[in-house]
């Protein structure tokens, strides 16, 4: 078994309500059992997005400071990733409020695309500005491709922005209005990668597991979670974020792939030992 897979959880979101799943965390302290719960399934990393207590997004660097610091009480080992996509609506200034819980990651989404019945607005000066703000704070970006055009906006980005060392990807497959979340779509982006990248994918709602195992049979890592799915399977909700990665960790072992440990995720991904 080559034990080199990196799961990303991704617990929340800022869309998944209560309304969807009684399952979505929102406090604190709810968002940070469920990133346990998913580490001890086999998750490495956490993409975090806070919310106030009835549900409602924030970027408030209060929130996610105290979000982050229950995460690290509970899972010391797991990967703290904060979006700076935050929600539809959003200013910049306010998306980057969350940089302020010191992760060792944060999301960089390479461009504007539909998103719904909304627009998640990405513009070409917002992704300058948001690379500069990570790399200054010591953050290493991971640039999320919503969309084929998305990896040449991250070349350009790349070239414009000084990005330190071998970069990461999350190919976020499947939103209405972005790419379709097809075996054939991850195999066209992940071909399309610089040379020396490290990347994962997620598959929105329905192409979950279409995605994830094109993703883990192409050697790729693997993103899941309430945010981006609610089912392990049609018409099969997830009790819990946990169920979501023990999906992806069975996938896996079919594959002859197991879950890197937490030292050895961080070395995959060039992160600094904690
Ligand atoms: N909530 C979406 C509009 C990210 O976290 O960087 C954006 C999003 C991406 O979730
Ligand atoms: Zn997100």
């Amino acid at each position: 078994m080559r034990d080199d897979l990196v799961i990303t959880v991704a617990p929340c979101g800022a869309e998944t309500m209560r309304s969807h799943t009684p399952a979505v965390p929102y406090t604190p302290d709810e968002i940070a059992e469920e990133a346990k719960r998913a580490f001890d399934a086999g998750a490495r990393m956490v993409h975090v997005h806070a919310r106030l207590d009835d549900g409602t997004p924030t970027q408030d660097a209060g929130r996610y400071r105290e979000t982050v610091a229950a995460i690290r009480e509970r899972a010391p080992e797991l990967i703290v990733q904060v979006s700076t996509g935050g929600a539809i609506g959003m200013t910049a200034e306010e998306r980057l409020g969350s940089l302020a819980a010191e992760p060792e990651m944060a999301s960089l989404t390479c461009g504007t695309v539909n998103f719904g019945k909304g627009v998640f607005e990405n513009p070409a000066p917002l992704m300058l500005d948001f690379a500069r703000a990570q790399v200054e704070a010591g953050v290493k970006p991971e640039l999320e491709i919503f969309d084929a055009g998305h990896l040449d906006n991250a070349r350009w980005l790349i070239d414009k922005a000084p990005l330190p060392g071998s970069l990461h990807y999350d190919l976020v497959l499947g939103v209405p209005g972005g790419l379709a979340g097809t075996p054939a779509n991850v195999a066209m982006l992940a071909g399309r990668l610089p040379a020396g990248s490290t990347w994962s994918a997620t598959g929105i709602a329905a192409s979950f597991l279409p995605v994830v195992s094109t993703a883990l049979a192409m050697g790729g890592h693997v993103r899941c979670g309430l945010e981006d799915q609610v089912e392990v399977e049609p018409g099969v909700t997830a009790g819990s974020n946990a169920d979501l990665v023990a999906r992806v960790v069975a996938i896996a072992a079919l594959l002859g792939r197991a879950p890197a440990s937490p030292a050895r995720s961080r070395e995959l991904l060039g992160l600094a030992p904690r």
